[in-house]
């Protein structure tokens, strides 16, 4: 007899079992799916904040813990702060101010902004709100989890990044878009505290200068007019994506990374750190602390910028570290295009000589190209 008509003889159908003994099996694979996604929720809802008031001066889980070749013990330039460019935007001789963004985006990808407009109590009002968010119970941060299967970033406490060795970052996050208008989902903004709207919305009011006024330098610095960098880029439409970082105390902060090495997937990204030190950026393939300027902005180049200007503009490598006694926050806005927005070099800086150095496409294939680790 033929194989094919053997299997077909002994190979029993579904009508070949008892209804019971069906319903059985069927409430079995019921159950472990169930198991299956209650294992994912308890996964997603593993906050570092919790591990860690779990693990004072004791072991920490092995998730967090980096090969040796990645430990910020043994792979930072000790003794030695990288002193990125200062830039002082009240200095009265703006050409100077110009050339030194111009200069700090092309060399460094990174630079720290002094005397920028936005009040110090604007500041400390946006920071003191975002840190009461994190000193609530866990049950109520909770209420603003990203929520499961979503494909968005907003909400609390996710982990963006999808790192190859399996390990996971000393951090948790808040995102939330706080523009433009009609991006914005409430339902990730904290109520609690209640001021914590009214204080996101006075930084952004300030942010927006400080934005335009680095467009409108890079965009001179591209020998183009002021104000075609933005215009290209999404002008108004431009998202501006908030992310709070709470880095609590680790008891082994040599072992251990807040945030992975990595360039930001931005145009440009504005930064505010609490004192706490923790920012490390790579220079010549070594990793150094950046100094921590008391009411500086920092400012980091992201990819979406070095594509559209053809590489004249750097995105920076960086990464973060954790202290073993204090909490380290940091507040950066991502600039970023609509998720449809088609980002490659400016038209006008490409001709013979200098051919186009990165492919064109949307930012949402951009984004999740970087995010999968996928090649662009
Ligand atoms: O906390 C910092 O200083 C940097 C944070 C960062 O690089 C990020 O969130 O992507």
């Amino acid at each position: 007899m033929h194989a094919f008509t053997i299997l077909q003889v002994v190979t029993p159908t579904l009508h070949d079992f008892p209804f019971p003994v069906l319903m059985a099996v069927l409430a079995t694979v019921v159950q472990i799916l169930k198991n299956t996604e209650a294992l994912a929720k308890k996964m997603e809802l593993l906050r570092v904040q919790t591990v860690a008031s779990n693990s004072k001066d004791a072991a920490i889980p092995a998730m967090f813990v980096r090969p040796e070749t990645e430990q910020p013990g043994n792979t930072t330039v000790h003794g030695v702060k990288l002193e990125v460019p200062i830039i002082d935007f009240s200095n009265p001789n703006e050409e100077k101010v110009l050339h030194e963004i111009i200069e700090a985006s092309s060399k460094w990808g990174m630079f720290q902004i002094v005397n920028h407009e936005i009040p110090s109590n604007v500041i400390s009002k946006l920071q003191s709100v975002g840190k009461e968010f994190f000193e609530l119970p866990q049950e109520e941060k909770e209420l603003y989890a990203k929520p499961i299967g979503s494909q968005s970033v907003e909400g609390y406490g996710t982990k963006l990044q999808k790192e190859v060795n399996g390990k996971k970052g000393w951090v948790d996050h808040l995102f939330h878009i706080i523009w433009p208008p009609s991006n914005i989902n409430y339902q990730f903004w904290p109520q609690n505290p209640p001021s914590y709207r009214e204080a996101n919305e006075e930084y952004l009011k300030y942010l927006h200068g400080v934005v335009d006024k680095l467009f409108k330098s890079m965009s001179i610095g591209l020998g183009l007019e002021e104000h075609e960098l933005k215009e290209a880029a999404g002008g108004d439409d431009l998202i501006h994506l908030l992310k709070i970082n709470y880095y609590p105390p680790c008891p082994f902060p040599d072992l251990v990374l807040g945030v992975p090495p990595h360039t930001d997937m931005s145009y440009m990204t504005i930064l505010v750190p609490n004192e706490v030190q923790g920012l490390q950026a790579s220079r010549d393939g070594r990793w150094y602390d950046v100094k921590y300027v008391p009411n500086a902005l920092v400012i980091h180049i992201g990819d979406q910028l070095e594509i559209l200007s053809n590489g004249k503009y750097k995105a920076v490598f960086h990464r973060t570290t954790v202290s073993k006694d204090e909490t380290r926050i940091s507040w950066p806005v991502f600039i970023e295009p609509q998720p449809e927005c088609e980002v490659g070099p400016h038209p006008k800086l490409i001709n013979e000589d200098n051919p186009s150095k990165y492919k064109t496409k949307k930012y949402k294939d951009y984004a999740y190209c970087k995010l999968n680790k996928i090649p662009q």
